[in-house]
C-alpha cells in the first residue's frame, strides 16, 4: 500500500509583489500552485495510493471567491472516483477562523475538527490518522501533547502542523519537539508547515515533505511530495518525489579573473544552461547574482541597464523557459580600489567608504533616500524592488552609485 503525504500547497498563492515584475509570466507562476496540485493529484491515481494527507496550509489564506474551493472539489472527485481516501488538517494560513467560504467536499475527504485532536479510522486500509486543524492562526501552545493514544493493531498516523522546535523564517506555532513526537507512539508523523524538506527522524518517521511549490525566490530546488510504503503495519519505505512545475534557484556566477566581457557573457550562458537541466523541463525562474573580482566590474556596474539586457538575452537563448526573476551585480575590482591616492578618484572613493562605515551616514542617506521614495507611486517602487530601504538595498545602491561614478569618470571621454 502506498500513502502520500503532502503539505503547504498554498492554492492560489498570490505570490506578493511578483506578479508585478513578472509581466506576462505573471499568470504562470500564479498558477503554479494549482498546476503543481493537480501533477500531485495524477501521481496519486497513477502509483494507485490508498491515502493522499495534507498537513495543513491547503490553502493561502481566505479565498478571494469559490473558484479556489471548486477547484479543489474537482481534483478531490478525481480522487473519490479512483476511491483515494483524503485526510486534511487546516494550517496557520488556513485555520478555521481565517476563511469565511467553505464547500461541501466529496465523502473521500475528511478534513479534521479544530477543537481538539481526533482520530479518523480506515479500517480496510489499517490506518488511524490522528489529527487536529489550526482553530486560528496563531496556535503557540504545544498541542501534541493532548494526541490520542496509538491504536492497537493499526498503522498509526499523526498529522500536525508545527513549526517543531523552530526553524528559521518559520513562526513558531504549536511547538513540539522530536523527543515528545517519538514518546507518542505512532509509526509517522505527517508534519506540515516548514517550506524545506526535513526528516527529523526515521523511527519513527517524522517528515516535513516541504512545499508542494517554490513560490519565490527563496523557495529553491525541487519541491514535492513524500511517498510512504506500506507492508502490513509497517512503513518499509520513505521516499521524496519532486512535482513541482516552476524551479525556483539562485544562480551565482564567479567572474572572478575574467577579463573579457564576452568571456563574462560566456560564463553566464554556462551557470544559466547548467540551471536549466536541472529543472528537467520545468519552467526556471531565477535570481541571477554576479560576483568575482574583475576588471569588467566597471563596465558592468556603470551599465547596469545593458548588464541586465545582456543576461535577459542569454536567458532567452539557452533553450529552457527561463525567467529571470532579478539580475544582482556583486562584482569588485580590487586592482582599481587600491589606485591612486591623489586625485578625485581617490576622493570619491574615500568618500563612498566613509559613508559606507559611519552609521549615521547610512541612516542619513537611507532617510534621504526614502524621503525620495514617497515621491514614487507604490507600483513602481514595487517594480524597481523599493518598497522597502533595507541594509541590503542600501548597499546595492550604494555600490551602485560608486560604480557609476567610476565608470563615468574613467570613461573614455
Ligand atoms: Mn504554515
Amino acid at each position: 500500500m502506498l500513502i502520500i503525504h503532502a503539505a503547504d500547497i498554498h492554492l492560489d498563492s498570490p505570490l506578493a509583489g511578483l506578479a508585478s515584475r513578472a509581466g506576462e509570466r505573471a499568470s504562470d507562476l500564479v498558477g503554479a500552485t494549482r498546476r503543481a496540485f493537480t501533477a500531485l493529484v495524477d501521481h496519486t491515481i497513477d502509483i494507485e495510493a490508498s491515502l493522499l494527507l495534507i498537513a495543513g496550509d491547503l490553502y493561502d489564506g481566505d479565498w478571494r471567491d469559490f473558484s479556489t474551493g471548486l477547484f479543489f472539489v474537482s481534483e478531490m472527485a478525481r480522487l473519490d472516483r479512483a476511491g483515494i481516501w483524503v485526510g486534511v488538517i487546516k494550517g496557520n494560513h488556513d485555520a478555521e477562523n481565517q476563511m469565511t467560504r467553505s464547500l461541501t467536499w466529496p465523502d473521500n475527504v475528511k478534513v479534521f475538527r479544530s477543537d481538539r485532536p481526533e482520530t479518523w479510522v480506515l479500517k480496510d486500509l489499517g490506518v488511524a490518522v490522528h489529527g487536529r486543524s489550526f482553530p486560528k492562526r496563531d496556535v503557540t501552545e504545544n498541542i501534541s501533547l493532548a494526541y490520542p493514544d496509538p491504536a492497537p493493531g493499526l498503522l498509526n498516523i499523526g498529522m500536525l502542523h508545527t513549526a517543531a522546535d523552530g526553524r528559521p523564517g518559520h513562526a513558531l506555532y504549536a511547538p513540539c519537539s522530536v523527543p515528545e513526537l517519538v514518546a507518542k507512539g505512532y509509526d509517522y508523523w505527517a508534519l506540515g508547515h516548514v517550506h524545506v524538506r526535513a526528516v527529523l527522524n526515521e523511527n519513527p518517521w517524522i517528515v516535513f515533505p516541504g512545499n508542494l511549490q517554490g513560490r519565490h525566490a527563496n523557495e529553491t530546488g525541487s519541491k514535492g511530495a513524500t511517498v510512504l510504503t506500506v507492508d502490513g503495519h509497517e512503513i518499509t519505505g520513505v521516499e521524496h518525489i519532486t512535482l513541482d512545475v516552476v524551479r525556483w534557484e539562485h544562480i551565482h556566477v564567479d567572474l572572478s579573473g575574467s577579463e573579457e566581457y564576452e568571456d563574462a557573457l560566456a560564463r553566464v550562458r554556462d551557470a544559466l544552461s547548467d540551471a536549466v537541466d536541472t529543472a528537467e523541463g520545468r519552467t526556471l525562474a531565477a535570481r541571477l547574482t554576479i560576483g568575482g573580482n574583475t576588471p569588467l566590474h566597471s563596465e558592468l556596474a556603470g551599465n547596469l541597464e545593458r548588464t541586465r539586457a545582456e543576461c535577459l538575452g542569454i536567458a532567452e537563448q539557452v533553450g529552457g523557459d527561463v525567467w529571470l526573476e532579478r539580475v544582482v551585480l556583486q562584482t569588485e575590482d580590487v586592482a582599481q580600489t587600491v589606485s591612486t591616492d591623489a586625485d578625485a578618484m581617490a576622493e570619491l572613493l574615500r568618500t563612498v567608504d566613509e559613508i559606507r562605515s559611519s552609521r549615521d551616514e547610512m541612516s542619513a542617506l537611507r532617510d534621504e533616500l526614502e524621503h525620495s521614495l514617497t515621491k514614487v507611486p507604490g507600483r513602481v517602487r514595487e517594480l524597481a524592488d523599493l518598497k522597502e530601504v533595507d541594509d541590503a538595498t542600501l548597499q546595492a545602491i550604494l555600490e551602485g552609485a560608486e560604480a557609476t561614478l567610476r565608470h563615468r569618470l574613467l570613461g573614455v571621454d
